[in-house]
């Protein structure tokens, strides 16, 4: 390793062990927090579909026409592998059902199977990774109405019921081959563009769909169901069906994760103050970390105050085995690969500074009353070398230093992304 990277290591060190912290043992904890990285940045969420495949639609929408979008699995597995090599630590992928693989075969999406998906799950196990899902319940002909497990229409919603239930199959393969739960995100466009009369109807056809589409047990050894509210949305700017309090009670009701996305709810609103309140009532949330700006635009998680709260929450609580971390943004606006690589490596910089924090001596103070030397300590550590601990910890896991991994991500884009059409 580097000199200069080890020596401001020690220096580093030293001044945390003055607040009785272990960088050792914190960069020890650090690798055990799996990131679950999401595949739908490497494409704009697009998906390998025949024949269904296109635009994101229904709801959500990357924007930009930056070059070199993966366009097949290959490549997409390839953007990813890029990305990983940057990236410190043993990481998760989040993989959405459009992405299945399908020999140019047309197949529906209530008529998925496991073997569709066998290509990534053995990508994944060859590097000791776990994965995620996700039904795809947008771009799709029967989401064009907007209204999928809610619509008013049987068939629609049968159909959209199946595709969970397959789903919920391919999920359980996952946890199985993988030897890791596989977290399954139940996230659905449906909502109404203007005022609606009948909110309750959509509510409740909701609720039945999910009760019917998950009715079956799965171990959760293999597989657990998670559900994601939303403040509002493109084309459901009056009323999301499923709503925070609808997903909330429905969550606690069945025991299910509760999936908190950042860019979901009131601009004033943050997730950070919600993780201590949930994690009362139910056993374990999903996090889709994404960058609301002024509404739900999934931009690349940036170092901000929120992420290091949200850190902080997980953190000082020892949260780690309840919360499971997933990033949700796509940005076609910039360099995918780099999207992958800022957001994943800021969201490690946020959970690194807080496993620096001395939280248990901040918890005495407060629980003294000193609220002076918590203010002081806390804008004391803001400027503490986290920086050198971090660049150690990427030296360490043999992933560039600093700004080096932007070198990489250029030579890939010189060399493979600019020869994609
Ligand atoms: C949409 C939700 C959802 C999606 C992904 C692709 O608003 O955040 O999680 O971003 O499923
Ligand atoms: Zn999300």
């Amino acid at each position: 390793m580097n000199k200069s990277i080890q020596g401001a290591y020690q220096l580093a060190k030293e001044r945390y062990a003055e607040l009785g912290i272990d960088t050792d043992v914190a960069l020890e904890q650090l690798k055990q927090i799996p990131i679950s990285i999401h595949c739908w940045q490497g494409d704009d969420v697009g998906g390998f579909e025949v024949a269904e495949a296109g635009s994101s639609g229904g709801g959500i929408m990357a924007t930009g026409n930056y070059p070199g979008r993966a366009r097949t699995p290959e490549e997409l597995r390839a953007d990813l592998d890029e990305a990983l090599s940057l990236i410190p630590g043993t990481h998760r992928l989040n993989l959405h059902a459009c992405y299945m693989e399908t020999d140019g075969e047309f197949i529906d999406r209530d008529q998925i199977k496991p073997e569709h998906f066998k290509n990534w799950v053995e990508w994944a196990k060859a590097k000791g990774m776990g994965m995620d899902f996700n039904p795809t319940f947008f771009a799709h002909s029967k989401a064009d109405s907007g209204f999928t497990l809610s619509s008013n229409n049987d068939d629609i919603r049968n159909f959209w019921i199946a595709h969970g239930k397959a789903c919920r199959k391919i999920s359980e393969y996952m946890g199985k081959e993988l030897g890791t739960p596989s977290v399954m995100n139940i996230w659905i466009p449906d909502g109404f563009k203007d005022i609606p009369v009948d909110r309750n109807g959509a509510r409740a056809r909701l609720k039945a769909s999910l009760d019917e589409m998950c009715a079956e047990k799965v171990s959760p050894q293999y597989h657990l169901d998670a559900v994601e509210s939303k403040l509002f949305g493109l084309g459901s700017e009056s009323c999301v069906v499923g709503s925070h309090e609808f997903y909330m009670g429905y969550a606690l009701k069945n025991n299910l994760l509760l999936c908190l996305d950042t860019g979901h709810f009131h601009p004033t609103e943050v997730v950070s103050d919600k993780i201590s309140s949930v994690l009362q009532f139910v056993d374990e949330i999903l996090l889709h970390v994404s960058r609301p700006v002024r509404w739900d635009s999934d931009h690349v998680v940036t170092y901000n105050e929120e992420l290091l709260a949200i850190a902080q929450e997980i953190i000082r609580n020892k949260f780690q085995d309840r919360v499971h971390i997933g990033l949700d943004f796509f940005d076609a606006s910039i360099n995918r690969i780099a999207a992958w690589v800022i957001g994943s490596r800021n969201m490690l910089k946020a959970l690194c500074a807080a496993l620096l924090e001395p939280s248990e001596q901040l918890k005495t103070l407060e629980n003294e009353g000193n609220y002076t030397s918590r203010l002081a300590i806390l804008e004391e550590q803001k400027f503490l070398p986290v920086a050198a601990v971090w660049d150690y910890y990427c030296a360490q896991q043999n992933v560039p230093v600093g700004l080096a991994w932007l070198n990489e991500v250029e030579k890939y884009e010189k060399n493979i992304l600019n020869k994609r059409d």
